[in-house]
């Protein structure tokens, strides 16, 4: 089996030969992304510009309202719109093929070299420069190793203060601010050692990632907290949110998978399903799990991914009704199949 170490290896040997040759790499974040794949693809392409590198952070779709206080963004393109430039290697980041990429996936795969730097899980077996790591908090995690290793190599400085504040913002998110399972001494290492080497308002930082709201936002989560129907005698609690109920409030939807953590709170709860519909018809739902209900499995059976506590689909062309019938059952039976399987450890 390869190890995952080797692969970080091999992609820091790549980058320091591609940066003693202004060799040109694109960082790939996953579509729709969130403060872990930003801050960690652009913490790297800001360290691999130092190195000499030529870095390009290439998105889908522009800073959400809800990510705009982080520093160090100006830098994305968004593409289409900018163009694919010849990349000599390019890295899907906190993501690891072309599927999570939209429009994008085109010129990932047009670049000779590819990798990935991620942390979900991967069914395959990963290539030789995909650096996949599933018991890892976030690909921030991945990213400051990297830097980190960068540094005790070249024997200089590489992290800045915009780097920090990027990597807390992606491991304090996808660790549930240091309070999911997936929390380790080592990110809280990491943590401690880029407050201890910048100034960061930690305050501050908490309250643009998790605080800052509107009423807006304050009313659509009454309106969808409001929809939340029991299955499975309350085990399983399903919650959705129609455009028209988006559209009426007029609130921005970049934020609200985060309402499924927030219904999962909710005692006796085994799994939660949130379904979102989007401008174009699509149903995208957040599964998360308190139990033996593995939500990656789960969303893996309507084509998603994720982990086993958190994990995400889209369904199309269906309607919400028709959607939420056909996931409460679904769903029924997946936590069913889980529990007898436990029954009988
Ligand atoms: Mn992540």
């Amino acid at each position: 089996m390869k190890l995952p170490k080797e692969a970080e290896s091999r992609l820091l040997e790549l980058i320091l030969d591609l940066a003693a040759d202004s060799g040109h790499v694109g960082l790939f974040p996953h579509e729709r992304f969130d403060a872990d794949a930003i801050g960690a693809a652009v913490s790297l392409s800001r360290a691999f510009r130092t190195l000499g590198c030529q870095a390009v952070v290439l998105v889908s779709e522009p800073v959400p309202e809800s990510l705009q206080h982080l520093p160090g963004l100006e830098e994305l393109k968004v593409f289409p719109g900018e163009d694919c430039p010849p990349f000599d290697l390019a890295l899907a980041i906190d993501c690891h093929d072309a599927s999570r990429m939209g429009e994008r996936g085109s010129c990932f795969l047009s670049a000779p070299v590819r990798g990935a730097i991620d942390h979900h899980l991967y069914e395959k077996e990963p290539g030789d420069l995909e650096w996949i790591e599933p018991q890892a908090s976030s690909t921030s995690e991945l990213a400051f190793e990297m830097i980190w290793d960068l540094e005790l190599h070249l024997g200089k400085a590489l992290f800045d203060p915009t780097m920090a504040i990027l990597l807390l913002a992606g491991i304090i998110t996808d660790t549930g601010r240091f309070s999911y399972s997936n929390t380790t001494p080592l990110c809280l290492r990491q943590a401690a050692s880029l407050l201890e080497r910048f100034e960061i308002d930690l305050n501050q930082l908490n309250y643009d990632l998790y605080e800052r709201t509107s009423v807006e936002r304050l009313q659509i989560k009454g309106d969808i907290f409001s929809t939340i129907t029991r299955v499975a005698e309350g085990r399983i609690l399903i919650a959705c949110a129609t455009q028209a109920m988006l559209v009426n409030r007029g609130a921005p939807d970049d934020e609200l998978s985060n309402l499924a953590s927030e219904i999962r709170t909710a005692e006796g709860s085994a799994a939660v399903l949130l379904l979102v519909e989007s401008e174009d018809g699509d149903i995208r739902v957040s599964v998360r799990s308190n139990s033996c209900f593995d939500s990656a499995a789960f969303a893996g059976r309507f084509g998603g991914g994720g982990h086993l506590k958190a994990a995400g689909m889209t369904l199309k062309g269906m309607k919400m009704e028709e959607a939420a019938q056909l996931l409460s059952r679904e769903s029924e039976a997946h936590l069913k199949a889980c529990s007898s399987e436990s029954a009988k450890e």
